[in-house]
């Protein structure tokens, strides 16, 4: 886009000689607000119409410049830095003024057909696996009002229980029910449904261990109740990045957190080992979060 097609043609300019009254009229019977004021090829001031009322003369040097011939982008950068309004020229003749008007005609155009939405990338998936009942949805659902920053989503591949359809709208995000989430070909198209979101909590079909398929997940967190941690085969966990430890409060008397981690850790030693209570209190929720999100920020932000 050139100067020439977003600046108004003919502009109108006062001579040194006109009163402030003079121009005053013109600006109001021309429906302007700025009125370049020329002697010869030298742009001396500005004309300007002010909302207050009175019609104020400043300084030249708030009078841009450019050819009319000039990237439409010139004119763009003058009026968002400090000039008042751009006059465009051709050789030695004012040819157009491009003002803020301009700029908000573009932009609104511009907006009604979509340009410039906030690109959205392939979500990261977070993928999350565990038995029945051993407090995936609910982990999913303390995590997400924690993550503001992020659109977030949830796929449920599993059937929703009775209570489920109360927790639809979780937290106000998108949630999608379907059984079919779990095959390959079909989650893509289970994620799209979801619109425009930055990250994605899938919740897998419940099963007591750790699944070697791949769904395209960005990261896989498997969930177990602090109760069940004994009866675990630790080689499982080195699929996963994450090993969520659940229900923490109401664990057997002789669970051991730290000894819990450091059996999972011998076997997979990158993997990271959290302990939650997300259904009674905030536990680990703060240690669990920051890695999410050290996680999931240079992926969204990568491209
Ligand atoms: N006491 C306790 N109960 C929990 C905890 N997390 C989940 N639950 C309960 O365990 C049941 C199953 O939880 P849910 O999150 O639906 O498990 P999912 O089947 O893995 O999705 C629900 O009744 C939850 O309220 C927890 O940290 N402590
Ligand atoms: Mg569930």
């Amino acid at each position: 886009m050139r100067v020439s097609d977003v600046m108004t043609r003919v502009p109108l300019t006062a001579s040194p000689d006109a009163t402030a009254e003079e121009v005053a009229a013109l600006a109001e019977a021309a429906h302007i607000h700025h009125l370049p004021l020329v002697d010869g090829q030298e742009v001396v001031g500005l004309w300007l119409a002010t909302d207050e009322g009175p019609t104020v003369l400043i300084s030249a040097e708030k009078v841009g410049r450019v050819d009319a011939s000039e990237p439409a982008q010139k004119a763009v950068d003058q009026l968002l830095g400090d000039q008042e309004i751009v006059l465009a020229w051709e050789g030695s003749e004012p040819v157009g003024v491009v003002t803020r008007t301009d700029l908000k005609r573009v932009l609104d155009t511009a907006m009604a057909r979509g340009y410039g939405e906030r690109h959205h990338h392939t979500p990261l998936v977070v993928r999350f696996f565990g038995g029945a009942s051993s407090g995936k949805t609910t982990l999913i659902m303390r995590t997400i009002p924690r993550l503001r920053h992020w659109q977030s989503g949830v796929i449920e591949a599993c059937r929703p229980t009775d209570q489920e359809p109360d927790r639809r709208q979780r937290e106000g995000q998108p949630v999608v029910f379907d059984e079919r989430a779990h095959y390959r070909s079909v989650l893509p198209q289970v994620i799209g449904g979801l619109g425009p979101v930055d990250v994605v909590f899938f919740e897998d079909r419940d099963r007591p261990d750790v699944p070697h398929d791949e769904l395209g997940e960005s990261l896989r967190v498997f969930v177990v109740a602090a109760g069940d941690v004994a009866g675990l085969d630790p080689g499982d966990f080195v699929d996963v990045e994450a090993v969520v430890i659940s229900k923490l409060d109401v664990a057997p008397d002789h669970f051991d957190l730290a000894a819990a981690r450091e059996m999972i850790k011998a076997v997979a030693p990158r993997v990271e080992v959290f302990g939650v209570a997300a259904a009674a209190d905030q536990r680990g929720l703060d240690e669990w979060q920051a890695w999410l999100e050290k996680q999931c920020l240079p992926r969204l932000h990568n491209d």
